[in-house]
């Protein structure tokens, strides 16, 4: 490896473990941008072993796509640019198989499922899956606004907990998915908007049956306004039942995502997205 890249790379990897501990709980109404996750959970050393680093092709950047799959529990920082490091944090098994079961039983009962309106290309069309919020702050996408809801269901109360107690992170909403079957899915986007804050962190987690869910890096900036996606870099992560993901760092500037549909069977999925939203009000940026 030639020295530049190599410099490139221990700083990244520097940059990685330079994450410092918070005690956010005290902070709950008044949430901090862009706080590192600071891995107090019993997973840690798991995160070590399995540390990867993206490597940047050596060649014209985009001369071929490079499709990559992530399987393993790790810390992988999949790019960086100058708006910083994308990294993700996968944990498989977070939550044990049979807990799991219990809770995507429950959860599928329980939460005021919807099916939401949302636009797209001056398109209007009806959500190809169910959702449910909760949070303290209104949360607008696309066309659709999310109104401040606080009365979380105290399984997703006690989910939070057990998120905060082993990232060391404060969450204030959560964006609830229903993919019924393998036809529903969530389309190519980023969670880049304005009221995330910079930089969001958002932690994913699965119950029910199994999906890719996939990342595409963004191309540069004429490819994209003439719509070729076609060379991105393309990752896939398989999120079985109890898997945590999260997102952090550049990830929403520099990748999107999505779960495409499938054309084999599969079983309800639910996604619990946790996250930080700011008050409508709040001009930090
Ligand atoms: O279902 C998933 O894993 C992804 C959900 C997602 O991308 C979102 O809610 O923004």
């Amino acid at each position: 490896m030639n020295p530049t890249k190599e410099k490139r790379r221990k700083a990244r990897i520097q940059g990685g473990w330079a994450s410092h501990s918070v005690n956010i709980k005290s902070d709950r109404d008044k949430p901090k941008a862009a706080v590192q996750p600071a891995w107090l959970g019993k997973n840690i050393d798991l995160c070590h072993s399995e540390k990867y680093v993206y490597e940047m092709p050596t060649e014209d950047l985009h001369s071929k796509a490079k499709v990559t799959t992530i399987e393993k529990t790790g810390v992988y920082d999949i790019s960086l640019e100058p708006s910083g490091v994308s990294r993700l944090r996968l944990f498989t098994n977070f939550i044990d198989q049979k807990e799991c079961q219990e809770i995507h039983d429950q959860l599928l009962q329980e939460l005021p499922w919807r099916q939401k309106t949302e636009q797209r290309n001056n398109d209007v069309y009806q959500q190809p899956r169910l959702t449910a919020w909760y949070g303290e702050h209104p949360y607008s996408y696309s066309v659709y606004k999310h109104e401040s809801n606080t009365k979380w269901p105290i399984l997703l109360e006690q989910l939070r907990e057990r998120l905060e107690e082993n990232t060391g992170m404060h969450f204030n909403s959560v964006l609830a998915n229903l993919y019924r079957d393998g036809h529903d899915l969530i389309p190519w986007h980023s969670d880049n908007e304005e009221a995330l804050g910079p930089s969001p962190t958002i932690a994913s987690l699965t119950f029910g049956d199994c999906r890719i869910f996939e990342l595409r890096k963004n191309p540069p900036a004429d490819k994209a306004k003439a719509g070729d996606y076609s060379l991105c870099d393309i990752i896939k992560i398989p999120l079985d039942a109890g898997t945590l993901l999260i997102m952090e760092g550049a990830t929403q500037d520099d990748w999107e995502h999505r779960i495409p549909r499938e054309y084999h069977d599969r079983g309800p999925r639910i996604n619990l997205t946790f996250r930080v939203i700011y008050p409508e009000e709040r001009k930090m940026f």
